[in-house]
């Protein structure tokens, strides 16, 4: 079903095209696209090969065969040779330099696709099968006209931000998303795991924070992480704190200002109770579930969260203005010292992670209290945190709100399912752009790329989420 409704996404925007028409509906479009027209067609027939230097059980191997079998309904088999009269060659070669770069050519004979890596490889064939699919739906014919394509990925960090917190995907799910990133060349996968509506990922050290409520085990995140890796794809894994934490605390009241007593939260919005900063159980426990969650999740990156945090339980709270005082943190004209114990905390936590070989991602508000030494900034609330955080000489991945906020209206509100609010057409999304052209050397350097959010708080069904989620991902695949 699922399956079903995407791909008629992809032929609204192909259509039943000429040739040429087709592939400038390729999606994301190629940076470069050659056609040849005094050549013949390649055709995939019962006499085509495939040659390749991958070993054996690549995935991309399996994956081309996947996709010449459901286009076309042929099954080439590897041979060794270079050379017969059609011949599909999958080519490592370490020329074809950069990530995500590769090349793609078809002539009467061959149909070659060339990258450095894997993951390169896998996005020629992602393209050559858009080409399929577009020609499916013209003749079924299996014939390729002859092109030369060259392209390569604009931003490094192409990601879609899935929310498990609020309402539950299970893996089969998240790896549907994956299926569908690796179409349009996303390769990163944020997952919000926790929330104040729930934390969503075993921790053995830790377990009355799954004691209610659905959840991952460990081994179905190593899982996911595994099934992400072969498409190209890395989970950076979300443990939001120090606020959105109100299902920790109602598994462990003492890590909160008043001691409680707390309950998971059932509402949407931003709850005033959080980590008590100054407490250092509540230090010992950030750095247990860190532990644990870098032991699942390969990733360079960890994301600390940082969001919405307010502070009205610090200002009172005798544990942390004690810690204010013994850090001797002052308000001034841009910080109170309540925000600059916020910096405390996600510093710490940076310390822990980069003493761990990890970088960490936060939300744009770890701005607010003096920013982590080498935090990267995502930024949400507009694009003014990414862009100080880059002229700071920080890394920084855009995905302001309205434009990357995929739970928002993209239709009539007045009509459309209710969504969370706002309202962001497909066009508006599209029309974003992260760095301008005259835009300062340090923002075009350290704008690493970009990220849509599917915040799942009024997304009770599958159908809700995928109906929000497209096209509009397909649109920032495009600017990714
Ligand atoms: C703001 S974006 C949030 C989320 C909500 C979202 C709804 C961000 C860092 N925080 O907690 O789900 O708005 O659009």
């Amino acid at each position: 079903m699922k399956k079903y409704k995407l791909i008629t996404y992809m032929l609204l925007f192909a259509g039943c095209l000429s040739a040429q028409d087709n592939l400038s509906a390729l999606l994301p479009m190629p940076n470069q696209v050659k056609q040849i027209e005094s050549k013949k067609d390649f055709i995939i027939s019962g006499k085509t090969t495939i040659q390749t230097n991958l070993p054996e059980d690549a995935f991309c191997i399996a994956k081309l065969k996947d996709i010449l079998r459901q286009r076309t309904g042929k099954t080439p088999t590897l041979s060794s040779s270079r050379s017969g009269s059609s011949v599909i060659r999958l080519i490592l070669d370490p020329s074809v330099k950069g990530d995500g770069h590769y090349l793609l050519s078809v002539s009467e004979k061959t149909v070659s696709i060339k990258g450095a890596t894997q993951g390169s490889i896998l996005y020629g064939l992602m393209t050559l099968d858009q080409i399929l699919l577009g020609d499916v739906c013209r003749t079924l014919s299996g014939k390729i006209a002859p092109i030369e394509i060259d392209d390569q990925p604009r931003f490094s960090y192409r990601s879609l931000m899935l929310d498990p917190a609020r309402h539950f995907l299970p893996t089969e799910d998240v790896k549907f998303y994956i299926d569908q990133m690796v179409r349009y060349k996303y390769n990163v996968l944020q997952l919000h795991l926790t929330d104040d509506q729930g934390w969503r990922i075993e921790i053995k050290k830790h377990p009355r924070l799954t004691g209610k409520g659905e959840f991952y085990t460990q081994e179905e995140l190593k899982d996911l992480v595994r099934y992400a890796a072969e498409r190209n794809v890395q989970i950076i894994p979300e443990l939001d704190i120090p606020g959105h934490t109100v299902a920790v605390l109602a598994a462990y009241p003492e890590l909160g200002c008043t001691g409680g007593p707390y309950e998971v939260w059932r509402q949407w919005g931003v709850s005033e109770d959080v980590l008590c900063a100054g407490n250092d159980q509540v230090l010992k426990f950030l750095e247990d579930v860190f532990t644990e969650l870098i032991a699942i999740f390969p990733s360079e990156y960890i994301h600390v969260g940082g969001d919405e945090c307010p502070k009205v339980r610090w200002e009172k709270c005798p544990k942390c203005q004690a810690r204010i005082k013994a850090l001797g943190l002052k308000s001034d004209d841009k910080h109170s010292k309540e925000e600059r114990l916020q910096s405390f905390v996600i510093n710490h936590i940076e310390k822990f992670l980069n003493d761990h070989g990890r970088q960490i991602i936060g939300w744009d508000e770890i701005l607010e209290g003096g920013l982590a030494p080498n935090a990267t900034v995502m930024s949400w609330r507009g694009v003014e945190g990414g862009i100080t955080a880059a002229k700071a000489g920080h890394d920084a991945i855009m995905t302001p709100s309205p434009y990357a906020y995929l739970d928002q209206y993209q239709e009539e509100p007045e009509t459309a399912p209710t969504t969370i609010g706002g309202y962001q057409t497909l066009k508006k999304t599209y029309s974003y752009n992260p760095v301008p052209d005259d835009a300062d050397e340090l923002v075009k350097k350290h704008i690493i790329g970009v990220q849509g959010n599917i915040w799942n708080e009024y997304m009770q069904s599958d159908e809700r989420r995928d109906y929000q989620a497209f096209p509009r991902a397909v649109a920032l695949a495009e600017t990714g």
